[in-house]
């Protein structure tokens, strides 16, 4: 296979373009406008919201109780497999690590940092490959929930080192081992310790979550495109689903910074979801907004809304691998 070469190369290129800029601090008058030729975009504070949600939420305490219930009696829909393994794919600082420890905090009842998080470096903060089962609280402490999710290298832009195509499919089909060190020069394989020759269904990843952060979405190399879409070709072959988690998501809308219950009513959230739709090559259904937990010290009952939502939908996709592979 042409991936198997040895020296491996990041994924993506140079970058390009578009960007949402910073956010603009709110003022009480509106911005002096300048007269020019081109188009103007209102800031994003200026864009107003819509005056109903684009997709149903419930943002009641009842409502995250059920979440939060239907995460924890998850079963895959499967005789012989007990945990459902999700691997979350990305680039560099898109939140994946933010997310797992963000969805441990929900389960926790406090903010955690469960998978270590970076900053939003030019290199992977996480290296190597781990695995987190979500785990309840108190009482429930002892109680793991069926969903394991796993953390690796973020994948690079242009010189920067990154996660490969030929690793990202060697931790789906389950050939590398847990904490396997990444590193483009060492491409997993047969001599790598601990590799799974034979990896059963209980190795494999069963649903692949691709993440990406709203405020880069504009401003991601081109080639981050060509190479997502040439995972998901690979990783579709496998039979294994994919959705997508946009993140920092009130880093575009500060009306949803201040209040997520704003995500579906956000003009620019909305518009930045068809970007991720565009870059991924997928339609938007697939993917659902998130804000995790970064510099909180307290949680807030609708960021863990949304948190659930995102989780419960990757649960679909998941039990969509065990139906498809029944027999
Ligand atoms: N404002 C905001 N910041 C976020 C969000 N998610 C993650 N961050 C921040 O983004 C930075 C990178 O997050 P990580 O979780 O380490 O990203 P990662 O995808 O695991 O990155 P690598 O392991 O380096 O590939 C950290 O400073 C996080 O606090 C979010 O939803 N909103
Ligand atoms: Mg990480």
């Amino acid at each position: 296979m042409a991936y198997m070469s040895s020296a491996q190369p990041a994924f993506g290129a140079v970058n390009s373009g578009f960007s949402f800029g910073s956010a603009v601090s709110e003022t009480k008058s509106a911005p002096k406008t300048e007269i020019t030729n081109k188009p103007q975009i209102p800031p994003l504070d200026f864009i107003p919201l819509l005056e109903k949600q684009w997709r149903i939420m419930d943002w009641s305490e009842e409502a995250k109780e059920t979440l939060m219930e239907s995460v924890r009696s998850f079963k895959p829909a499967s005789e012989s497999v007990t945990e459902a393994r999700v691997l979350l794919i990305g680039p560099v600082g898109a939140g994946k690590s933010s997310f797992i420890s963000s969805v441990q905090s929900v389960f926790s009842g406090r903010v955690v940092n469960r998978a270590m998080v970076g900053s939003s470096s030019s290199t992977s903060f996480t290296k190597k490959l781990r695995s987190f089962s979500i785990r309840g609280a108190g009482e429930k402490a002892d109680e793991p929930t069926a969903l394991v999710m796993c953390d690796v290298m973020g994948v690079g832009e242009g010189e920067i080192t990154g996660l490969t195509l030929h690793d990202a499919l060697s931790v789906i089909k389950g050939h590398a081992p847990e904490g396997h060190q990444f590193s483009p020069d060492q491409p997993v394989g047969v001599e790598t310790v601990g590799y799974a020759r034979k990896p059963s269904v209980t190795d494999k990843v069963h649903c692949v979550v691709f993440v990406v952060d709203a405020s880069k979405v504009g401003s991601y190399a081109k080639s981050f495109g060509t190479t997502f879409q040439q995972l998901r070709e690979h990783i579709s072959n496998l039979g294994v689903h994919q959705v997508a988690l946009l993140t920092h998501v009130d880093q575009v809308c500060k009306t949803t910074g201040s209040d997520v219950t704003n995500v579906y009513r956000s003009l620019a959230v909305q518009q930045t979801m068809v970007k991720a739709g565009a870059l991924l090559g997928m339609a938007t259904s697939y993917i659902v907004p998130v804000k995790n937990y970064c510099s909180e010290l307290d949680l807030d009952e609708n960021v863990d809304i949304l948190l659930l939502k995102a989780v419960d939908h990757i649960l679909q996709y998941v039990n969509l691998y065990f139906q498809d592979n029944s027999d």
